[in-house]
């Protein structure tokens, strides 16, 4: 009678564990570098031929990972990728990595998953540990993972392993990698527990053990509804201390100095990325099948989504007190990317903000200097305009949409005769334009 639980921790302690990674992103990627690196044998498996020809030569296409780090591995032989789950027959352990994105219907999209479920299972045999990490529903791997892997013959905790971890990869954060940020692990068994903690403990700085996999799958939703419930929330003061004539920034500032039980989040023009906007729907969703309203995230997503119109209304009415109608005014947009200092523009604000500004007849233009090219709603591609005194003075009005920190504030306020800054960019900064802060 094998003990294949005592088989793939010796494998594992050993190094001798051959180990799979589905899904060669943002998330993918960085974690079989961590794992090659760790002493694994790693093979990353992605749909996309182009991303493994480049992983095979050792040429990194995720910023965050350098490729003096990856080629080397690959050099070694200790990192390979393919696009066939034919390569990945024999591996001790699948990790996948696939997108949870949502449906236009804001309902949750597992078409990556499932298939990902389905390939795997096509491999699954005794003595392997499959871990879900991409941002899900609770219950995702109990009820849409596990039963594809066992289908009567593999029992769970026996001969089959199935865990959740959560990515917790902050692209850009050069302080938090996949090394240096605590590893949150669930097992559907303790056995699986065990062994999923002993697959990181190498690649991780900290591991850290939960009961279950819907409990590692709700921390990950605690993790990013506590940000997206605390921008709203810091969005509606934005409301409020408009109609009260308050300074929201000055209220923020201050309320920052008090050294315990706060935490400052920053209004702005809306909500974007992949995670934040998105993780909550994933809770509310599942929860509304259980009939329970989660309001606090109902309320986030209303108000956090209903601020590219108020910043639109911001921009009408600085140009109404000048006498002036949207429609037909020149109007260019500071940064469409969804925050400062990155090239992604998934769920940007700014995207809407452009849409709307255009549906009220304005003539509108974008500066970014991490976007050349966007497609704009509706398809249409826009193109970056360089960022000169010309094109500022020529605009009727100018939004602050996005605050890159190549943005000086000096020159903006010099050259545009009216800004509307929905990031507090132009606080301290004195030029000729009139300003309006959200
Ligand atoms: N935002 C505000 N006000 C704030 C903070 C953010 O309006 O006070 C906006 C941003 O402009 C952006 C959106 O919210 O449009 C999301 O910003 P974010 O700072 O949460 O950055 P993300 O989306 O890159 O979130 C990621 C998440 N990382 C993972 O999911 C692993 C999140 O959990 C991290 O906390 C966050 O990075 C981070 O702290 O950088």
């Amino acid at each position: 009678m094998t003990d294949y639980k005592q088989q793939l921790l010796e494998r594992l302690h050993d190094r001798t564990a051959h180990v799979a990674v589905i899904g060669m992103g943002y998330v993918g990627l960085p974690l079989a570098v961590e794992f090659a690196r760790a002493g694994y044998t790693v093979t990353g498996v992605d749909a996309q031929p182009h991303k493994v020809e480049q992983i095979n030569t050792g040429q990194s296409y995720i910023p965050d990972v350098p490729t003096e780090a990856l080629a080397p591995l690959v050099r070694s032989g200790k990192l390979r990728a393919t696009t066939s789950y034919e390569d990945i027959r024999d591996v001790d352990v699948v990790t996948i990595c696939v997108p949870t994105p949502l449906r236009k219907t804001k309902d949750p999209d597992m078409s990556y998953v499932d298939a990902a479920a389905n390939d795997v299972a096509r491999i699954r045999h005794a003595g392997m540990l499959v871990v879900l990490e991409s941002t899900t529903y609770p219950g995702t791997t109990e009820e849409l993972i596990a039963p594809r892997l066992t289908d009567g013959d593999l029992r769970v905790g026996e001969e089959i392993f199935i865990a959740f971890s959560p990515e917790r990869v902050d692209p850009g954060n050069k302080r938090y990698g996949i090394k240096e940020t605590p590893k949150v692990v669930g097992g559907m068994t303790p056995a699986c527990t065990e062994v999923v903690t002993a697959l990181y403990e190498p690649a991780v700085a900290q591991v850290v053990p939960v009961s279950s996999t819907t409990a590692a799958e709700m921390v990950k939703l605690l993790e990013n509804t506590f940000r997206a419930v605390n921008i709203g929330l810091v969005n509606e003061m934005a409301l409020m201390c408009a109609k009260l004539g308050v300074d929201v920034w000055e209220v923020i500032q201050a309320a920052s100095t008090k050294p315990f039980g706060f935490m400052p989040f920053y209004p702005g023009p809306g909500l974007g990325g992949h995670c934040i906007p998105i993780d909550p729907l994933y809770l509310s969703w599942r929860l509304r099948a259980l009939n329970y309203t989660a309001r606090f995230i109902e309320l986030a997503s209303e108000i956090n989504t209903s601020m590219p119109y108020y910043v639109v209304s911001l921009v009408a009415d600085a140009l109404n007190d000048e006498a002036k109608a949207l429609k037909g005014a020149k109007i260019g947009i500071l940064g469409m990317a969804y925050k400062r200092d990155i090239d992604d523009v998934r769920e940007s604000p700014a995207l809407d903000i452009y849409a709307l500004l255009e549906e009220k007849g304005a003539r509108v233009s974008f500066n970014d200097p991490f976007i050349p090219q966007v497609r704009l709603h509706g398809g249409k591609i826009g193109e970056s305009v360089p960022l000169t005194a010309e094109w500022l003075a020529e605009q009727d009005c100018v939004v602050i949409v996005t605050d890159h920190s190549a943005y000086e504030c000096g020159f903006i306020l010099e050259h545009a005769r009216l800004v509307v800054d929905t990031r507090n960019k132009t606080s301290g900064c004195a030029g000729k334009a009139r300003v309006v802060r959200l």
